[in-house]
C-alpha cells in the first residue's frame, strides 16, 4: 500500500485504539508490501557484500535470500484466507497471541529480519549523539555499559534468538531477549512489552558459516555495521508516540 493509504489506515486504527499509536510509523518498511493479502520480501537496502567483513556476503545471500524469504512464503501460506493476511505487520505483532505457533515463528521472522535490514549499514558503527546518547547513559550510565548489558543478553540467550534494545510504554529504554523468532512487539506472556529500536539475530544461521561457534565474536562485529540514524530516527518515533 502507498504510504497515504498506509497513514489512513493507521490512524483509523489507531483512533480505534486497535495498536499502540508508537508503533505506527509511516517508513515502516516493514509493513505489508504490494498485494494487500500478502507479504514479501523487503530488499536489501545495500549489497549483500557491504558488510563485510564483519558480516560476510555468503551468510547475507542465505539469511536474507533464504531463511528471510521462506519466513515469507511460510506466513502467506498459514494466512491465507485469514481477515489478518496482509495487515500491518506491527498490529499481527500486537494481537500475535491470537494466531497459531505457525504465524508467530513466521511473522516474527519476517518483522524481525525486515527490522534488522534495516538497523544495519555498511556506513555504520560509532555511537548515537542527540537525545537517543543522552537517553542511553541515564538509563545505563554509559555507551559502553549500555553495549555490555546488550552483549550479555545477546550471549546468554540459550539457543536460537534475539537481543533488543526497546523503549518502553513508559517512554524508558530497556534491554531484553527473547527465544526463537518472538520480538517485544508481541502481546504474549513472558515478553517484556515496548518499541524495539535496535536488534541482534542470535541464531547460528546469522553467524555460523564465518563465526562458527564463537558467537561473541559475531557480537563485537555487530556494533560496527549498527546504523544509528535509523536507530535514532525509531527511537524518536517511539518517542513521540502518545502512550
Ligand atoms: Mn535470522
Amino acid at each position: 500500500m502507498d504510504k497515504r493509504t498506509f497513514l489512513k489506515k493507521s490512524a483509523v486504527l489507531s483512533a480505534a485504539g486497535l495498536v499502540l499509536p508508537s508503533l505506527l510509523t509511516s517508513q515502516s518498511a516493514i509493513a505489508a508490501q504490494g498485494n494487500q493479502s500478502t507479504y514479501s520480501l523487503p530488499k536489501l537496502p545495500y549489497a549483500t557484500n557491504a558488510l563485510e567483513p564483519h558480516i560476510d556476503q555468503r551468510t547475507m545471500e542465505l539469511h536474507h535470500g533464504k531463511h528471510h524469504q521462506s519466513y515469507v512464503d511460510n506466513l502467506n501460506e498459514e494466512l491465507k484466507g485469514n481477515k489478518a493476511a496482509g495487515q500491518p505487520l506491527e498490529q499481527l505483532m500486537n494481537n500475535i497471541s491470537q494466531h497459531s505457533r505457525k504465524v508467530r515463528n513466521n511473522g516474527g521472522g519476517h518483522w524481525n529480519h525486515s527490522f534488522f535490514w534495516q538497523i544495519m549499514s555498511p556506513r555504520g558503527g560509532g555511537q548515537p549523539s542527540g537525545q537517543l546518547a543522552t537517553a542511553i547513559n541515564n538509563k545505563f550510565g554509559s555507551f559502553n555499559k549500555m553495549k555490555e548489558e546488550f552483549n550479555q543478553k545477546a550471549k546468554d540467550q540459550f539457543g536460537s534468538g534475539w537481543a533488543w534494545l526497546s523503549v518502553n510504554n513508559n517512554r524508558e529504554l530497556f534491554i531484553s531477549s527473547t527465544p526463537n523468532q518472538e520480538n517485544p512487539l508481541m502481546n504474549i506472556e513472558g515478553i517484556e512489552r515496548g518499541t524495539p529500536i535496535l536488534g541482534l539475530d542470535v541464531w547460528e544461521h546469522a553467524y555460523y558459516l564465518k563465526y562458527q561457534n564463537k558467537r561473541p565474536d559475531y557480537i563485537s562485529a555487530f556494533w560496527n555495521v549498527v546504523n544509528w540514524q535509523e536507530v535514532t530516527k525509531r527511537y524518536n518515533q517511539a518517542m513521540s508516540g502518545r502512550n
